[in-house]
């Protein structure tokens, strides 16, 4: 059996990153463990007054005891981190856990919209952009890759500015990204994807749901790195995060006035199962 860990937050109530992310990977038959580097009532979108436990202590700790079962990883799959000390673990944990073969997966979820979360300030893309250095792919959206690039913001963009903000991404040191949330003309939303080592594009949209979703950078995510951990080739594994994604938003659309703080991606856990099994 395959295994990934997963390093984020736990956001108590909401459906984003940890809550998420295990029950998406368990479901497609890959084994998930887990270092939670805080513990929030909510995530901090959209709830005032979210109360916070940092556990960035806790990460070297447990980094240690784990070493001492020479316990492997397939995949090291990083999310939303709180502070600049948690991601210096999360790259010391990579240090020691990276093997020849293993994925370093990066989601530098801080921001979106043009701005970024709350709780986060301008020097923390930075610290992000040192950790997705040490990535073999990263999946930003075109928000995340503003702020790690240090370029302005702009949702008026053409392919040729994406598929330069892909190259300039990769030259932070991952060898491969993907934008997400990419949308061309209207009526079309989806992920373009750069390979710097074969210096290799690869784009897939489906349709362009005009709805606000909280945690569906996370649920992309998670996918995304439970199909490339079980193998399954780039274009595949793209096709499969984006259409499960669009699912989740679909089946949400409904009751969008009463769940806008994450999707209804439960119910779509039976279609990502037949998504993987071989088409
Ligand atoms: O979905 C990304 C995310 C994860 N964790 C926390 C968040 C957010 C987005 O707002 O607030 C705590």
């Amino acid at each position: 059996m395959k295994r990934i860990v997963t390093i984020q937050d736990i956001s108590c109530f909401g459906k984003c990153s940890i809550t998420v992310a295990l029950p998406l990977i368990s479901s497609m038959g890959v084994e998930c463990a887990i270092i939670p580097t805080s513990v929030l009532s909510t995530h901090t979108g959209g709830f005032e007054g979210f109360t916070v436990r940092d556990l960035s202590d806790d990460i070297p700790k447990i980094k240690d005891h784990w070493k001492k079962y020479n316990i492997e990883f397939d995949t090291i799959y990083t999310g939303y981190l709180g502070t600049r000390e948690q991601i210096d673990s999360v790259i010391d944990f990579i240090g020691d856990f990276k093997k020849e073969n293993t994925l370093v997966f990066v989601d530098p979820a801080m921001a979106d919209k043009g701005k970024l979360y709350a709780g986060f300030n301008s020097e923390f893309p930075s610290h992000m952009a040192r950790l997705c250095a040490k990535a073999d792919i990263i999946v930003p959206n075109i928000t995340e890759a503003s702020f790690l690039l240090g370029i302005p913001y702009t949702e008026d963009y053409d392919e040729a500015y994406i598929k330069n903000v892909l190259k300039e991404l990769c030259k932070l040191g991952c060898k491969k990204a993907a934008l997400t949330g990419i949308s061309y003309e209207k009526s079309t939303q989806g992920v373009v994807y750069y390979d710097s080592e074969a210096d290799e594009y690869y784009s897939y949209f489906n349709e362009n749901i005009p709805a606000n979703f909280h945690g569906t950078g996370d649920t992309f995510s998670s996918v995304l790195a439970g199909a490339l951990t079980l193998g399954i080739n780039k274009e595949r594994a793209l096709q499969i995060a984006v259409d499960f994604t669009v699912k989740t938003i679909k089946e949400t659309i409904p009751y969008r006035d009463k769940h806008s703080y994450g999707t209804m991606f439960e119910g779509c856990i039976p279609y990502l199962i037949d998504r993987l099994k071989i088409e």
